[in-house]
């Protein structure tokens, strides 16, 4: 048999050397089956009807360009005005419009058409991500009876939320039309498995698969995770002077796309209250937070980089001296290495998301630490890294005071303590990385289908 893998992810990684736990990992088992992965890349040609090669070694990259308006209304409207708030329990941000529905529906129904032509009989499809759902929907239309797997990234939002969502009834449908829904976290699986339960159309069947219609799948979680070994090699290389000179008081470190669902000014109200009633007088601790605007054009993303903007100048209008600056509020991204390098140097590694699939940045913060000498992460209990992360100092982002608290205590930990959290999250960093997520989404995508396929035969 000549299998082949064929991704598909919103946009097409770049660059002879691919950085970040999914792209590795995908890299290496596309790499092995000489499969292809499929994405949008801005200088792709423009050609609507075929996709542009790049490359063909050690796989195929083949790309499509998005037009103007499939970025303002596919994009930047549905998927990430619609879908990301709704899956980030943000119903409050969700904006409806009509040509954001259609354009998702016509971006999907087009890659499609484009998929279409280029799958042989042999090959496995993996969907990546929300911008993806009707994908094997509009596969299935036009006959492609290839498996399907799908990986959501991000939560998988709650039932009495998604009546919100425009033509609502063809979530669960769309979901249906893979073999294998993969999420996250088991309470990721938990909610996903609420939605089918209260839907008329959906029979669980005694092998827990579901049956929709002609449809049957598997729902199970794939905690995601990064190239351990990598990040720990990475980390412990040194690097000269990453402060100019300057050594640096003990500093707490958070690294965030900048998005309202990572719970930032919850973070840096929580570093004033610290500065203001916890930290033991005549120290001058740091907050460093580096945080790349996106999504620019979406109002919700401009409106919480004002509200960072004000509150770093709050709170260091109030606390800075002549030699201190307590919040240091870098808006760009930093390579890896100079990445790795600060997570190793920061006693404290802050995520506080209000919600999270994952959150790779616990899993990068806990790998760079010194065995020696970690640091403590301060980890929300609404990242999906929490469920299996349970060492970690877990907070709930909601309550400022409590993470005041758990910053100071991070601050202070004596050593023994910290080995003894560091030691067992570095295990779940290990156990769960990337290529134990690829292989084991891969595995499952592959039996089940034996399994039903042995159903149909009978
Ligand atoms: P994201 O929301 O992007 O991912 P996350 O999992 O933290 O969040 O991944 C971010 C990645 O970008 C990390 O590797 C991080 O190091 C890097 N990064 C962030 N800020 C950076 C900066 N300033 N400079 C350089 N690198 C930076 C989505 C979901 C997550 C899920 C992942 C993977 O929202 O919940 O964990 O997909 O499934």
């Amino acid at each position: 048999m000549n299998e082949r893998l064929i991704v598909v992810s919103n946009r097409l990684p770049m660059g002879d050397t691919p950085s970040g736990g999914l792209v590795v990992s995908l890299h290496d088992v596309l790499a092995a089956s000489g499969g292809c992965w499929i994405g949008s890349h801005p200088e792709a040609g423009d050609d609507h009807g075929a996709f542009e090669r790049i490359g063909e070694e050690p796989y195929q990259r083949l790309a499509f360009r998005l037009t103007q308006s499939e970025m303002e209304n596919y994009y930047l409207g549905y998927a990430n005005s619609v879908l990301w708030p709704l899956c980030h329990r943000r119903p409050d941000l969700v904006k409806i419009r009509p040509a954001y529905r259609e354009a998702y529906e016509a971006v999907n129904r087009r890659i499609a058409a484009m998929i279409a032509h280029e799958v042989s009989p042999e090959d496995i499809i993996w969907v990546q991500d929300y911008h993806f759902i009707p994908l094997a929907r509009e596969l299935r239309k036009l006959r492609v009876t290839n498996r399907i797997g799908f990986f959501l990234h991000i939560p998988f939002p709650v039932l009495a939320d998604l009546s919100i969502m425009p033509q609502a009834e063809t979530f669960a449908e769309c979901l249906a039309h893979y073999n294998l829904i993969g999420l996250q976290t088991r309470e990721d699986v938990a909610r996903c498995l609420e939605m089918f339960r209260d839907d008329p159309r959906a029979e669980f069947m005694t092998d827990g698969s579901i049956k929709f219609g002609e449809h049957v799948s598997l729902v199970h979680s794939f905690p995601i995770g990064i190239d351990a070994k990598a990040f720990e090699d990475e980390a412990r290389r040194e690097l000269p002077d990453v402060f100019g000179g300057a050594s640096p008081a003990p500093f707490a470190i958070g690294v965030d796309r900048l998005d309202y669902s990572k719970g930032l000014p919850n973070r840096f109200r929580a570093f004033g209250t610290y500065l203001a009633d916890l930290r033991p007088e005549h120290t001058r601790p740091c907050l460093i937070q580096i945080a790349p605007p996106t999504r620019l054009g979406v109002q919700a993303y401009e409106d919480i980089t004002e509200e960072l903007q004000g509150l770093t100048g709050k709170i260091n209008g109030q606390f800075a001296e002549l030699d201190w600056t307590p919040i240091r509020f870098i808006n760009r991204s930093v390579e890896r290495a100079r990445l790795a390098h600060l997570f190793r140097m920061a006693r404290c590694g802050l995520v506080t998301s209000l919600a999270d699939g994952m959150n790779l940045v616990a899993k990068e913060y806990i790998a760079a630490q010194d065995p020696a000498d970690p640091g403590v992460l301060v980890l929300s209990q609404f990242a999906g890294a929490a469920e299996d992360m349970t060492e970690a100092l877990l907070v709930n982002p909601y309550d400022i005071e409590a993470m005041a608290h758990r910053i100071d205590e991070a601050f202070r930990m004596p050593l023994g303590e910290r080995q003894r959290r560091y030691r067992h999250c570095l295990e779940v960093v290990r156990k769960t990385d990337a290529t134990s997520w690829a292989h084991n989404f891969l595995n499952v995508l592959r039996s089940s289908l034996k399994a039903l396929d042995l159903a149909f035969q009978e």
